[in-house]
């Protein structure tokens, strides 16, 4: 017989679960480009509660939690069979990191995690972890999966504990459920943040790549990658030009990296990219965005200055302060865009625009001319403008 404390306890999470998972989201914060959301759409505490706790009175009697989730981030995203599906970056209380799909009718709220996590398998050099998935419903007739895939480094010192090495892992499906395993990148540096183009370009896959000297430095780097691929079962960077640089003094002065992959506009293609500075507190990462020729997408014909979205509010607060990601957004035919974000390395969010607004704010938002007397001068025209309106 079920112990009244345990049937107590256990309706009781259980309320309070639901509660969480059927909360309706509301629009909170508008700067006319993006509209943020009230509450997060995923938190590791939405992960399900046959997750976390052994639900059999005779093996937990205490109903306690036996494996702690620590945080949901990251994730890629895709609509799928009318519903908005994220696949999410959870990383355990353990450190480890596992992607899980969570699907929502709306794009906003009532995200539920499907029962499983995915099951990736292994290539024959099983990696340590794996994060940060870049989902792409590819004009081959697959839905590739790229991610980073992080391995203690073969060739750190004694004792080095931390020494990492980042490749890009590959895998496709075609059901979200089913994952075939493919060749990790092969590069000839290392390489976070690769993204597949959804179209072949001269016959070719294209990908985005973000060459780096070491497992956490861009150094020599240089920017935002692009490279030409004969073969997604072995794909091998032979070629690799920037097309998006880093600059001094600027919100990608350390590093950037794509986000999810571009949306294409009658106008071009539509970039969601992250920068990040140093300061004393450490990396600030934040959004920006910038768009490429739709003839040329190694083109860039349009990159407001400044950031798209950084950091507000409880935004700042997490496991790592201070940081904006992206690697996941849905555009509808309608033209509504779901913009999926992680805050700090801990907790998902959505903020929602329309592919017009997107593109007017590429277009028309004065880039960054570099240096702070250029700063000022674009923020006269604009004045003396609406000044002589009145
Ligand atoms: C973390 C990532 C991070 C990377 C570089 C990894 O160990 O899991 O979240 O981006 O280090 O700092
Ligand atoms: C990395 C990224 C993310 C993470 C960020 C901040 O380099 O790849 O995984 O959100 O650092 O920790």
């Amino acid at each position: 017989m079920t112990p009244v404390f345990f049937k107590e306890r256990l309706a009781a999470l259980t309320a309070a679960h639901e509660k969480l998972l059927s909360r309706a989201n509301r629009p909170s914060q508008t700067n006319g480009v993006w509209t943020r959301y009230e509450y997060p759409i995923l938190t590791s505490e939405h992960t399900p509660l046959f997750w976390r706790y052994d639900l059999d009175p005779a093996t937990n009697p205490y109903l306690m939690e036996r494996i702690g989730m620590n945080a949901t981030l990251n994730s890629g995203a895709i609509k799928w069979k009318g519903r908005y599906l994220v696949v999410v970056r959870v990383e355990g209380a353990d450190r480890k990191s596992f992607f899980a799909v969570a699907e929502s009718p709306n794009g906003i709220d009532n995200f539920r995690f499907w029962d499983y996590p995915i099951t990736m398998p292994d290539t024959e050099d099983p990696a340590t972890n794996i994060y940060d998935m870049r989902l792409t419903a590819h004009e081959d007739g697959w839905i590739y999966g790229l991610f980073c895939a992080e391995r203690h480094d073969p060739k750190a010192q004694a004792g080095d504990l931390s020494s990492a090495t980042a490749t890009a892992g590959i895998a496709r499906t075609h059901d979200l459920v089913t994952w075939e395993r493919l060749s990790d990148l092969k590069s000839p540096s290392q390489q976070r943040n690769v993204v597949l183009h959804p179209e072949f370009v001269d016959g070719k896959y294209a990908l985005y790549t973000r060459p780096q000297d070491g497992f956490i430095d861009a150094g020599s780097g240089g920017g935002i990658g692009w490279s030409l691929v004969d073969d997604m079962t072995h794909a091998e960077i032979r070629d690799e030009k920037i097309i998006n640089l880093r600059h001094y003094h600027t919100v990608k002065e350390v590093k950037n990296g794509e986000g999810p992959h571009p949306i294409k506009t009658p106008q071009g293609w539509l970039h969601l990219a992250h920068g990040v500075r140093g300061c004393a507190s450490g990396l600030r990462y934040v959004l920006y965005m910038y768009m490429t020729a739709l003839d040329d997408p190694t083109r860039v014909i349009a990159e407001p200055g400044g950031y798209f979205m950084a950091p507000v509010g409880d935004e700042y607060v997490g496991d790592v302060m201070n940081v904006l990601f992206s690697n996941g957004w849905i555009a509808d035919p309608d033209g509504r865009v779901f913009i999926y974000y992680a805050s700090s390395d801990t907790r998902m969010h959505v903020a929602t625009s329309t592919v017009d607004r997107l593109v007017d704010y590429c277009l028309h938002t004065p880039s960054d001319g570099l240096t702070t007397s250029t700063s000022v001068e674009t923020l006269k025209r604009l004045i003396d403008k609406n000044l002589k309106r009145q």
